[in-house]
């Protein structure tokens, strides 16, 4: 009974040991660099326009979709950018507002530390009309909630990185993404940059995801307390 207790003693002392060591390579703590993503896209932005004939007062007559946004420069906006090699051992927390029948911001990303460390994910509506959030998922259970006008924050919480479809059921026109990553993340602005800060140095990858241009993948090496630059051209 005691070489028992002392064996489990010892493989309860070597996980705890384990889980200690693999936390300061995990996380990105100090001492980490910074990777600033370019990203741009050569084509034309794509737009779609819907006439709108229900919540008029809050949604207005017509719902611009913004599939493919170029800014400045051929800056590609709404594109994911990530570090899948680094693993976060905590997850975030993002708002996403469902203001004027529009997500808002189109697309985020927030980070999941994996179970009991799942991302968090704050549905605001701000409307004060009914809407209903769904979303389209394969790793994570699919959310299908109706999130009435006294119903001001929904929180909802996500354990597998995926890229998940954000859509509403009362208004068909409405779409968002949130990018669930396993290492920090970013979202490119309407110039196409993206930082992402505190990422441990040595050798990680970068991807960049956009919902209608794809994935793309680059390895970087970090450099602590310095700015690495990286660029990407997305391809229809
Ligand atoms: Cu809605």
């Amino acid at each position: 009974m005691r070489k028992v207790l002392g064996a489990v003693t010892a493989l309860v002392f070597a996980l705890g040991v384990a889980t200690f060591i693999g936390l300061p390579g995990a996380t990105a703590q100090g001492g980490g660099g910074t990777i600033e993503a370019d990203v741009k896209y050569n084509g034309a932005p794509q737009v779609e326009k819907l006439k709108v004939n229900k919540d008029t007062e809050k949604c207005g007559t017509e719902a611009v979709i913004e599939k493919v946004v170029v800014g400045g420069n051929k800056g590609l906006a709404n594109a994911v950018v990530s570090v899948p090699s680094v693993k976060a051992s905590k997850g975030s927390k993002v708002v996403v507002d469902q203001h004027g029948c529009k997500f808002v911001p189109h697309a985020v990303a927030v980070t999941t530390g994996g179970p009991q460390n799942e991302a968090v994910i704050e549905l605001k509506n701000s409307d004060d009309i009914l809407h209903n959030i769904h979303t389209y998922s394969t790793a994570n259970p699919s959310i299908n909630k109706a999130q009435p006008k006294f119903k001001k924050v929904m929180t909802e919480k996500l354990e597998k990185p995926e890229y998940v479809k954000l859509t509403c059921d009362v208004h068909s026109w409405m779409l968002g993404w949130v990018a669930v990553t396993p290492g920090p993340a970013a979202v490119t602005d309407a110039n196409g940059v993206a930082k992402i800060e505190n990422v441990p140095p040595g050798k990680q990858t970068v991807e960049v995801w956009h919902e209608t241009l794809g994935k793309q993948t680059k390895d970087v090496e970090v450099k602590a307390g310095q700015t690495t630059k990286v660029s990407f051209e997305m391809k229809k």
